[in-house]
């Protein structure tokens, strides 16, 4: 671009678990980049998704939610928060609308204090709740003075989020173009995949199933007219491996069949998936299994 300066920046969308980060950096974005589900620890890596704008490219950075970790994976997605946040140019701080912070927003708050960074708060979710626990919300978060701004918006509906894009690119600063024009994330194809797999595990198993469980992409092979891609699933026990692969096969294939329609979704490819799964015990507290899986120690 000749003769305009480009602007750019770092914004970090961090908050508990489940108020809706990643279903947020997906609505800014324009594309689903960042894996959702109802229950809450789903993101486990640090995730950006690039919003590009006339004169303008933010470098939209989605975390695990934070919250009192104890066990190994635990520990590492909290770091990969922290971590993200110190870098930002900008913080939003994402919460659900509420009479009060909940002990997990609180822990969200003391951080972002300690780091003191340019930060909006977003009270999002604004679809589910009335306009007096909005409001009151509004004058929570306002009255706590370590906020440029206060902004009532819906991942889902769309609302405020033009207004809060405004608000982000009023705030950046020239810069360069930290991606191309044409890319939406910095993810590898075998991320994304692995990342689809574990999102249809995460939206269709229970208890500690999901929270067990990772996805590594094994094999991608282009093949005419298709791509072949094997992945695995590795679980703890063979109980949970019985429940993955469900009745007669039915929920392997399920959840097979529904990622498989997601990665065609986004890539634009015929896909053939095969998925299998394993048992590898223990190794959500191995450092070298969470390395090995995507979860390196920082
Ligand atoms: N009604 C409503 N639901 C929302 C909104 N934003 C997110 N959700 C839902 O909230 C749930 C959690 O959304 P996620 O985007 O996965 O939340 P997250 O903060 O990234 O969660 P973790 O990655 O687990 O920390 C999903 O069921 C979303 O559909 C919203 O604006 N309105
Ligand atoms: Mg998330």
């Amino acid at each position: 671009m000749t003769g305009t300066t480009l602007r750019s920046g770092f914004v970090c969308l961090v908050g508990r678990p489940n108020v809706g980060k990643s279903t947020l950096l997906n609505a800014l974005v324009g594309r689903p980049v960042s894996i959702t589900a109802r229950k809450p620890q789903t993101t486990r890596n640090r995730i950006v998704g690039v919003k590009h704008g006339p004169g303008y490219q933010v470098v939209l950075v989605d975390t695990p939610g934070i919250h009192q970790a104890a066990a190994p994976l635990n520990v590492r997605m909290v770091r990969y928060a922290m971590a993200a946040l110190a870098e930002a140019d900008i913080v939003l701080v994402i919460v659900e609308p509420g009479p009060e912070p909940t002990q997990e927003d609180h822990l969200v708050l003391e951080r972002v204090r300690e780091a003191a960074p340019l930060a909006f708060l977003l009270i999002n979710k604004i679809d589910t709740a009335s306009e007096a626990t909005i409001l009151r919300s509004l004058q929570t978060y306002g009255a706590l003075g370590i906020f440029e701004e206060v902004v009532p918006v819906s991942a889902v509906t769309g609302k405020g989020l033009k207004r809060l894009e405004r608000l982000i690119v009023a705030r950046l600063r020239p810069g360069p173009p930290y991606f191309e024009p044409e890319q939406a994330t910095d993810q590898s194809e075998t991320m994304i995949i692995a990342e689809l797999v574990r999102q249809e595990l995460f939206r269709r198993t229970h208890q500690e199933v999901p929270y067990k469980s990772a996805v590594r992409v094994e094999h991608l092979e282009d093949k005419p007219g298709r791509l072949v891609i094997d992945a695995r699933i590795f679980v703890e026990r063979d109980s949970q491996k019985g429940i993955v692969i469900g009745k007669g096969g039915r929920m392997l294939k399920a959840i097979g069949t529904a990622a498989r329609a997601k990665i065609e979704a986004l890539l634009g490819v015929r896909v053939y998936l095969g998925l299998q799964v394993s048992v590898l015990a223990g190794w959500s507290e191995n450092p070298r299994y969470l390395a090995e899986l995507g979860y390196p120690e920082s």
